[in-house]
Order: C-alpha cells, then structure tokens, then sequence
C-alpha cells in the first residue's frame, strides 16, 4: 500500500482503537453501576458514563474503523490514491475528528449527557450539535473522496463491473449519506435553533422520526463492512472464493433500498404515528432480512463447498476441514455464529405485537450487543490482526495469534454472559437507560432470582470484556510498533478471494436505478406520516413547547 493512502488509513485506525479502550471502560463502569457495586464522583452520573459509552463505541469506533478499512481495501482493489483523494481523505479524517472532540468534551463535561441516540426532548449544549453536525460532515468529505477514486477507476475501465470490494464500499457509503440526510435535517434545523435558544420548542415526534429515518440504517452501516469481510475476505483465508457475485451484489442492492424505509419499527409504540405507517414500515423491515438470509445461505455455501474440495465427507464432515486454527478465520466466524441469535432477536423486535413485550426493556440492549457488539466488532477485530500488520509491515507472531485466540474466546464469553443475562432480564421487565432500578432496589430484587438471568452474571460479562478489550489493545500496540518486520515470506497480504463476475447482470452497477427505487420507497413511507407531524404540532414546525 503506498504511504499516503497507508497514512490516512493508520490515522482513522489509531483513533478507532483509541475510542475503544476508553468506551469499553466506560461499559465496565455501567455494569458495576447498574449492579450498586460503585458509587461515581460527583462531576460524573450514570446518563453522562452512559452516553459516553454508547457515542465511543457504536458512533467513534465502527465509523473510524469503517472509513480505515474502506480506505486500505479500495487501495488494494482500485489501485492507489490520486493527490486529489489523498487530500480530500484527510480533510474529512480532520473534520470527523474536530467533531468527535467537540462532542466528546461536552459529554465529558456533563453538558450532552443524552445518550447516543440524543433525540428530543432531550436536549445537550449546542456545541455537541455542532460537533455531530461536523462529525457527519467529515464522513462525507471521506466518502466523497473514495467515490471520486472509484468514478476514476470507472471511467479508465468502461463498461466493466468493479471488483466485489470496491461495489460493495459503494454500496456502504451510497447508504450512509443517503441516510444522513435525516440526522443532519433535525440536527441543523431543529437541535441546533432549539438549544442555542432561538426557537422555544422542539417538535419531538418529527425529531424522533428523522433521527431513526438515521438510526436503523445506521445499523447497516456498521454490518454491511462486516458483510464485506464475510462476502469477500473469509473466502480468500479459507482457500476458496466467491459463491456467488451476483448474489452477493444483489445483496447490498437490497440493503439500499430497505434499510431507510423502517425507522418506525423503533417507534412502534409513539404515539403520533398512524397504525397503518407502522405497519408499512414493519412490512418493509421484513424484506431488509432478505440479504442478511441470502448472506448467510451463501457464507455456507462457500464453507461446505471448500471443505468438501478439501475432503470433507458426509453431512458435516467437511466442518472438520476449515482453518480453525487461524484465527483470521475463526475470530469471524464465531462473530457469524452470534449473529443467529442477533438476528433472530431482530425478528422478534420487528414483529409488531412482540415489541410491546421487549421495548425498553434490557432486551434490547442485549439485542445490539450480539449485533453489533460480537458480530460486527468481533469481525473488526478479526480484520485488525491482519490489517496492522498489512499496513505496518510487521508479523503477526505466534505468540500474538495465541493471545488473539484468548482474546476473540474472552469476548464471546463475556457476550454469551452479559447478553443472554440482559435478554432474560429484559422479558422479565427491566427497563433500560435507567439509574432509577440498579438492580439492588428492592423492587428489582424479584427479577434476579434465575441462575443466569441476574446482575452477577451480567457484571461477570461485562468485566471479562473489559479485559478482553485491554488484551486487544495490546495486541494492536504490539502489531504497530513491537513485534518483529515480515520478510519477503511472512509479508502480511490483505486478503480479496476470486469472484467470478463473468455472468453477473450490468444494471447491478448502475447506480441511478437503485438510488431512484430507494427514493421513492423513501418517500411513499415517510412522505405522509412526517407531513402530519408537522401539520398537528401546535407551533407550527418547530412544534411542541417541551415540558
Ligand atoms: Fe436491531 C433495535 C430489528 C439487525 C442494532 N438494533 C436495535 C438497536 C440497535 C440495533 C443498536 O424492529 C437499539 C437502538 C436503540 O438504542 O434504541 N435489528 C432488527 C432487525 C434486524 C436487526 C429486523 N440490529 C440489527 C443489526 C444491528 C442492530 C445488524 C447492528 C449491527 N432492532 C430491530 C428493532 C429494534 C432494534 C425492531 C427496536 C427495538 C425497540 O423496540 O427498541 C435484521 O437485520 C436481522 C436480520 C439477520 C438475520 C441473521 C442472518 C444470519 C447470518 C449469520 C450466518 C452464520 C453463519 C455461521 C454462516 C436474519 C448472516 C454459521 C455457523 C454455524 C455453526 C451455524
């Protein structure tokens, strides 16, 4: 990888793991608070550790990951950056990061204590706004750059489909800023009037809307990298390739059409939103588990049919025959096992009736930590013990695999724990975001009886992954700077399997026609009910006085 697109990459890729270790020791605190095992400093509250938590990790960490990981990987497929791209890269790096500052600092100081999903009618200082506004504004400019690389690399190659790695960052990035529209609407033209104090209300349904018109693709935008090593990397370590090309491009097609039209599946119980949008948008929810289904149909496939090449016999006895000892491989697909349970929770959530039983409740918050918290950031960690190296020229050491395999089995034991605790607690009634029920009041007392659905289990799991954390940051500082230079042998390569596009149909490329369906998806689920909000709210369209 030539040094200016390395740089900008190592960049985002420190500043991830810096995000890390600082928002997984703020996980570490939450389950000794909510556990009355610590009592905090006054100049620090539950809400405000909570919010620094959630912002760190599901915001800083995946983003900057995410962008470092694009970065290498459209280097390595479509050839180096131009100057132009390198440029545009570290301004956005710059302008992402100048936000996550400015955000963080008014967290630390107790002035945006509004968690990460920071909708109305909560409401933090302005300049937190301000840096989200900016944080978003960064991601862009870095998106931009990467589409500009890829505009040129399609225009020196007309009329050819672009390598699987480079569609599917398309893909990514076509999402996120489509997505973005909604949290950069309510940021600039509600938040931001309405904590600088030039308007006196905020409507909140309108605000809480446009944040999950956000919040669910949001998702997707942390999963579909991890779909990308799944899709494009894992085959390549396991000595096969590519299922299937146009399946796998088809894939993300559906996730830019369905992953925007179903933020009311987080809202099921607002009022302010007729049944029949809800309904709508619940629909819609189940057609964007098709790709996740047709995903995990051919990661299968791939692994069944390179284990029978290698030998494998009868029903599972192919299992036998993939690489478990490198853990390139197995950090990943312990990440994929996780997501059964993930996504069938998901399932559940998106049924409308059943989220009556699980909403607001610890559930939910078991839910995301096997999405996104094992089977998303367990695949960045299986990338980063080979994306170091890849781009600092140093090998991964025995020594260092073996840690990396404590490390990937302490994090899914400490999930297993802390999750199937926070799921059971959850059906049991325990409410979410709340300093109020730590779980020694004695009204809580009641739902802890179970053996694994109690507050030990959960700060056990959670302690575990705190260590397992600090073990990963070792493992990053010793890949960066410690451990020994490859030689010609043991260069670390970044790993692309073969994927046959020979049959694979051209209008899977064409961008404008999917971006068009996805815009009018958009507007026929959004359009009304989003009107009416603004139509019922008694101040017009700043609308409700807040409380
Ligand atoms: Fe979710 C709430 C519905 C997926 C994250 N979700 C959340 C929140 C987060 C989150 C952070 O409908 C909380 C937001 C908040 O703070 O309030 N979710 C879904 C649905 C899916 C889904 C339908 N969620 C995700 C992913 C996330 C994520 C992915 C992060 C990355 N979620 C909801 C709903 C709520 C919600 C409601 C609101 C709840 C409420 O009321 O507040 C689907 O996308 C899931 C589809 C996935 C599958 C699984 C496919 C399996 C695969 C693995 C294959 C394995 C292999 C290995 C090959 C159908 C691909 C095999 C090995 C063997 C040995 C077997």
């Amino acid at each position: 990888i030539p040094k200016p697109d390395r740089k900008v990459t190592q960049y985002n890729l420190g500043f991830a793991y810096i995000a890390f270790i600082i928002g997984t020791l703020c996980g570490l605190l939450q389950v000794f608070i909510r556990n009355d095992a610590l009592q905090l400093p006054s100049w620090l509250d539950y809400y405000q550790v909570l919010t620094a938590h959630g912002v760190l990790l599901a915001l800083v960490f995946t983003t900057f990951f995410i962008f470092a990981f694009f970065q290498a990987g459209m280097s390595r497929t479509l050839g180096s950056f131009g100057s132009k791209v390198v440029l545009w890269s570290w301004i956005g790096f710059w302008v992402t990061t100048l936000g996550t500052f400015l955000a963080v600092i008014m967290i630390v100081s107790g002035k945006a204590s509004v968690l990460y999903t920071f909708y109305a009618p909560l409401q933090a200082h302005p300049i937190f706004y301000i840096g989200l506004a900016l944080f978003v504004v960064g991601t862009w400019i870095q998106s931009f750059a990467l589409i500009g690389h890829y505009r040129v690399w399609r225009k020196a190659n007309k009329g050819e489909l672009s390598p699987l790695f480079a569609f599917m960052t398309i893909a990514t990035l076509i999402l996120w800023i489509i997505a973005c529209l909604g949290v950069v609407a309510t940021v600039l033209f509600q938040f931001i009037p309405w904590s600088l104090g030039w308007v006196d209300g905020i409507n909140v349904e309108l605000s809480r809307s446009l944040f999950w018109y956000f919040g669910h693709p949001l998702v997707y935008f942390w999963l579909l990298p991890a779909y990308i090593a799944w899709y494009v990397i894992v085959p390549k370590i396991i000595g096969g390739k590519v299922f299937s090309d146009s399946l796998a491009r088809m894939s993300f097609v559906l996730f830019i059409l369905f992953s925007i039209p179903v933020g009311f599946h987080h809202q099921l119980t607002e009022p302010g939103i007729a049944s029949f949008w809800k309904f709508l948008q619940t629909v819609l929810t189940f057609m964007v588990i098709i790709p996740s289904l047709m995903t995990a149909f051919s990661i299968f496939a791939t692994f069944e049919l390179r284990g029978r090449e290698l030998g494998g016999k009868g029903l599972f006895g192919w299992v036998t025959k993939l690489p478990w000892k490198d853990v390139r491989f197995t950090s990943i697909f312990v990440a994929m096992f996780f997501f059964i349970p993930g996504g069938a929770g998901g399932i559940i959530n998106a049924s409308f009736q059943l989220n009556e039983v699980i909403h607001n409740t610890l559930w939910v918050v078991g839910h995301f930590h096997i999405t996104v918290g094992t089977p998303v950031a367990m695949t960045f960690f299986g990338l980063t013990f080979w994306l170091i190296p890849y781009l600092s020229g140093r090998k991964f050491t025995k020594s260092l695999q073996k840690l990396a395999f404590l490390q990937v089995g302490t994090w899914a034991v400490g999930m297993l724990l802390m999750s199937t605790a926070q799921h059971l607690l959850g059906l049991l009634g325990a409410p979410r975001r709340t300093a109020y029920t730590g779980y020694n009041h004695e009204q809580a007392q009641g739902w802890f009886e179970g053996l694994v659905s109690n507050h030990v289990t959960m700060a056990i799991g959670g302690s575990i992954l705190f260590l397992s954390a600090s073990l990963l940051v070792f493992i990053v500082i010793q890949l960066w700077w410690f451990a020994p230079y490859a030689d010609e042998n043991s260069k670390v390569e970044f790993p692309i399997a073969i994927s046959d596009k020979e049959r694979t149909p051209k209008i899977l490329e064409n961008w404008k026609v999917w971006i068009g369906i996805a815009i009018v998806l958009i507007a026929v689920a959004y359009t009304v009910p989003l009107a009416e909000m603004i139509q019922h709210a008694p101040n017009g369209s700043t609308g409700f006085k807040t409380w």
